[in-house]
């Protein structure tokens, strides 16, 4: 049964159970209909409190019904059916209430939910609007303001917050349902509130709906549904309910079918199915309860604060004390700035310090259960680091590497028990990028690598299993995209013009700005180790900029020249004069044509990428992409932009 009801003497408690997040399907809708004409028949039943089993409240509409004709009763009359039920309904959350389920706390009259609930109309992530009354009853309840960060940004509020802004009516410390029955009990007493729809909402000037659109559209980068979300508060605020709830639904109906939405619906499954790979299934991860990481640069540091977040306690080894120290101030600056940017109090910013040993003694690893090595990317140091741990750690801990470039398989050479060896690719800044790269040499136990899985859960990554190349899936694709734009700088499009084409695509860069945020000179040393090796590597025109010292913003200038302490690129006369015989005179391409053909080529070297069997899916590749590469999550990556799909 996925609705029940049940009595506690004149209160009614209708309970969902549609796991595993409670979506509502037409089952649900129905069932929940059929409640409210029961509950309305029922003359002994004085008030309603909605709860739900499992692990949430409800999630929202059923994301899998989306692709499908829809089925009546449709959400938006079974929300106001609720919201004019002649008993009021009291919504119990817990878990999540997101879209359509926060939709149907709207419609009950009251809302009470336990301190870690979330509430939130994430539907905007979704390429859509709400479609069940979200954008016009949510203004009435909480005001324009609230209202618009909740609806365009689609982040979920937690409920001391979603009390504050009057969403939320009571916060139950304790037992929910308890709480919830003594609520609709004592609210009975009082005055009933007027519903949502019926409350009045103050309607902002006209210039506050030209700020709102320029900062949603900043952020959008491209994304419509929050603009179009936004429209919808805005005609909430300045027509009756009826004609914003029709304004609402023709926006929602047309949204849903547009390409944007397609791919968004496209990396949330896609997100939801990395973490748990089919053949991994009946593979038990080895418990995670200690970690450790070698190498407290940029990306061990990162590593560890990442650890940390997740809750483990951390061994950080580092070469000699001078680094120790360096590396353990580059954690608290980690941590600092997560304090000044309000995401840590001082006290938690301490306790995730406190959880870190910096220490050059290896033998504080034996009780480790995964070491993550992090030290320069040279084959000879990572070798000698790997015996040593051979020699440090218990016979099964997870032995991972962050290598970008090197062979996993030559860094695992000679190592004892090499089935717990793996490579995990971390992006930088470790501890907020979220794509982990899987890359298991042919050793690798299946263990280890479900245990990398496990550990992304842990570190709530996106994992994607990468097969063993230069690169492996990103960095590739990377390596293929940047070659693509300096190929068309030689035929002659500005540099400056393919920059603004990429970012009008929607990615947060260009691929030139990003060289100059990142440095040119890792690529450049790599090409020259390659060259040393006998390798038959062309000159690029970065090799150019860079022996001439341009490698990017620490230096003054890479493709671009920057004032003293600034960041905004300055088109550069001396990179047009150094490159001056490399360019052919004026190739003509619009903005949409650049776009176009550097996603073409990320996408042809993604399906070499399959065709080797690096990567398993296509979708695999759009996650590296939009999750590593800031690829824009609306066009749902670049193969499933330019119609790979599968
Ligand atoms: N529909 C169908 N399946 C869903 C689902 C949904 N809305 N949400 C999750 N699942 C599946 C998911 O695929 C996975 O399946 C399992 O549930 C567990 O999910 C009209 C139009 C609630 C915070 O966007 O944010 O309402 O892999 O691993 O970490 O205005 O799920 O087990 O087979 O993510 O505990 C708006 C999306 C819809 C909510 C729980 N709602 N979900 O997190 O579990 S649009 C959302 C979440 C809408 C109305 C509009 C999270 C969660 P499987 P999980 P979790
Ligand atoms: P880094 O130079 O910032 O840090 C390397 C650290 O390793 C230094 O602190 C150094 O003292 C330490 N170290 C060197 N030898 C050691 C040893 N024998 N024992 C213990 N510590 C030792 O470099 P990084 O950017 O953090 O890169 C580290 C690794 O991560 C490299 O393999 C790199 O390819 C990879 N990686 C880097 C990035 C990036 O964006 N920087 C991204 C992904 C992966």
């Amino acid at each position: 049964m996925t609705v029940t009801i049940a009595r506690q003497g004149e209160i009614a408690v209708v309970t969902v159970d549609n796991p595993p997040v409670n979506a509502l399907s037409a089952a649900l809708r129905q069932g929940l209909w059929d409640a409210a004409d029961t509950l309305d028949a029922d003359a002994s039943v004085a008030a309603v409190v909605l709860v739900c089993a499992g692990r949430t409240f409800i999630a929202g509409a059923d994301v899998t019904e989306f692709g499908k004709p829809p089925v009546p009763p449709h959400l938006p009359d079974l929300v106001a059916r609720i919201e004019g039920a002649q008993k009021p309904w009291t919504a119990a959350i817990h878990g999540s209430a997101l879209g359509g389920g926060l939709e149907v706390a709207l419609g009950c009259r009251f809302r009470v939910a336990v301190p870690d609930a979330s509430l939130g109309l994430p539907e905007v992530s979704l390429g859509i609007v709400p479609g069940a009354g979200g954008t016009v009853r949510t203004p009435r309840v909480v005001g324009v303001p609230a209202a618009v960060d909740l609806v365009t940004s689609g982040r979920p509020m937690r409920a001391a917050k979603a009390a504050e802004a009057g969403l939320v009516d009571a916060v139950i410390q304790g037992d929910l349902l308890e709480g919830a029955v003594t609520f609709a009990r004592q609210a009975l007493t009082r005055p009933l509130p007027e519903p949502a729809s019926s409350r009045p909402v103050a309607a902002p000037e006209a210039e506050f709906w030209a700020e709102q659109e320029k900062a949603v559209a900043k952020v959008a980068k491209g994304a419509a549904a929050p603009l179009r979300a936004l429209a919808c508060l805005r005609k909430a605020a300045e027509a009756g309910f009826a004609e914003a709830m029709a304004f609402e639904r023709e926006t929602f109906l047309e949204l849903r079918g547009s390409d944007q939405a397609a791919a968004l619906r496209h990396v949330f499954f896609a997100e939801r199915a990395a973490p748990r790979p089919a053949a991994l299934r009946d593979v038990e991860p080895l418990p995670l309860r200690r970690a450790a990481v070698i190498g407290g640069g940029t990306m061990g540091a990162g590593i560890a604060a990442a650890l940390r977040d997740a809750g483990l306690p951390v061994v950080l080894v580092e070469r000699d004390d001078e680094a120790v120290a360096r590396g353990m101030a580059n954690l608290r600056g980690i941590f600092d700035g997560a304090v000044r940017r309000g995401k840590l109090t001082e006290a938690q910013a301490a306790a995730r310090l406190a959880g870190v040993a910096g220490t050059t003694d290896y033998a504080a690893l034996a009780d480790a259960d995964l070491v993550i090595e992090a030290v320069f990317e040279e084959i000879g140091v990572k070798r000698a680091v790997f015996e040593q741990l051979a020699r440090a750690c218990g016979p099964d801990a997870v032995l991972a590497t962050n290598t970008s470039y090197l062979d996993p398989r030559a860094i695992a050479e000679g190592l004892p028990n090499p089935g717990r060896f793996i490579g995990l690719h971390f992006f930088s800044p470790a501890n907020v990028m979220k794509l982990l790269e899987i890359v298991p040499v042919p050793e690798t136990s299946d263990r280890t690598l479900a245990t990398g899985f496990a550990l992304a859960r842990a570190l709530k990554k996106i994992p994607v299993r990468a097969g063993i190349c230069e690169g492996f899936i990103g960095n590739r694709i990377l390596k293929r995209y940047r070659a693509a734009a300096e190929a068309l700088v030689r035929k002659g499009v500005p540099i400056a013009e393919i920059d603004a084409a990429m970012r009008g695509h929607g990615f947060a860069m260009g691929p030139f700005e990003a060289q100059d945020l990142g440095g040119l000179d890792i690529a450049f040393l790599q090409r020259e180790g390659a060259r040393a090796a006998g390798q038959d590597v062309a000159e690029t025109l970065g090799d150019i900029l860079v022996r001439v010292g341009r490698k990017g913003q620490k230096t003054g200038g890479g493709w671009y020249d920057y004032a003293p302490g600034e960041r905004k690129p300055q088109p550069s006369a001396s990179v047009a004069e150094l490159l001056a015989r490399e360019i052919a005179p004026g190739a003509a391409m619009s903005r949409d044509q650049i776009a176009q053909a550097l996603v073409a080529e990320m996408a042809a070297e993604g399906q070499a990428i399959l065709d080797e069997g690096i990567a398993q899916a296509p979708a695999d590749i759009d996650l590296v992409e939009i999750h590593g590469y800031g690829f824009p999550r609306w066009r749902g990556g670049p193969m499933f932009a330019t119609g790979i799909r599968g």
